[in-house]
């Protein structure tokens, strides 16, 4: 298998990380997706970053749904397979995404030349940010930083150990 992506992307960060976690054989070809010359658009008619190329060679593209497909390759599993433990990560998987989706748009709109900037549209976007991350926050309990074992199983992985990785 072959994941294509940037180094930059942090939708393709997040698909790494999993291929890391559980240690998927795959190898890793850096492709800007927006090179006239790029290999993305054959892979994935949107030209977007991360796509997976199976050894069949069909692609499988979208950050979230090359991540289900990983998971779904060898056990354990990190995305709950079913019941609430299931809604309550892809909740949270989306609240991610999103708050990925107004950063990467907020990055782009600060590219564009000066006179064509946004403010106000950027000033939304903060605000959708600042709200995510609220939102997150509120989902652990005991002032605890969000760790990543809360994701893995919910109501199942260890406790956060007092103190160090508590709020200071
Ligand atoms: N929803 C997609 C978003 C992917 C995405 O926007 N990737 C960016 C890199 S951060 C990209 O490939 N941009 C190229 C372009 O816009 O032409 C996912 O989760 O995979």
């Amino acid at each position: 298998m072959k994941l294509y992506g940037s180094l930059t992307s942090p939708y393709v960060r997040k698909v790494r990380i999993l291929i890391a976690e559980k240690s998927v054989a795959c190898d890793f070809v850096v492709a800007d997706p927006t090179a006239a010359d790029s290999p993305v658009p054959k892979h994935n008619p949107l030209g977007l970053v991360p796509v997976l190329v199976r050894d069949d060679g069909s692609a499988l593209f979208d950050s979230p749904v090359v991540l289900e497909y990983l998971d779904s390759l060898q056990a354990p599993a990190l995305i709950a397979a079913s019941g609430e433990p299931r809604w309550q990560v892809l909740r949270l998987a989306a609240l991610a995404d999103g708050m990925l989706d107004q950063c990467v748009a907020r990055t782009m709109e600060l590219r564009r030349a000066a006179a064509q900037r946004s403010a106000e549209v950027n000033k939304r976007r903060e605000l959708k940010i600042a709200r995510a991350i609220e939102f997150a926050e509120e989902q652990v309990s005991g002032g605890a930083y969000f760790v990543f074992a809360d994701a893995r199983s919910p109501g199942s992985g260890p406790a956060p150990a007092s103190g160090s990785s508590g709020r200071s």
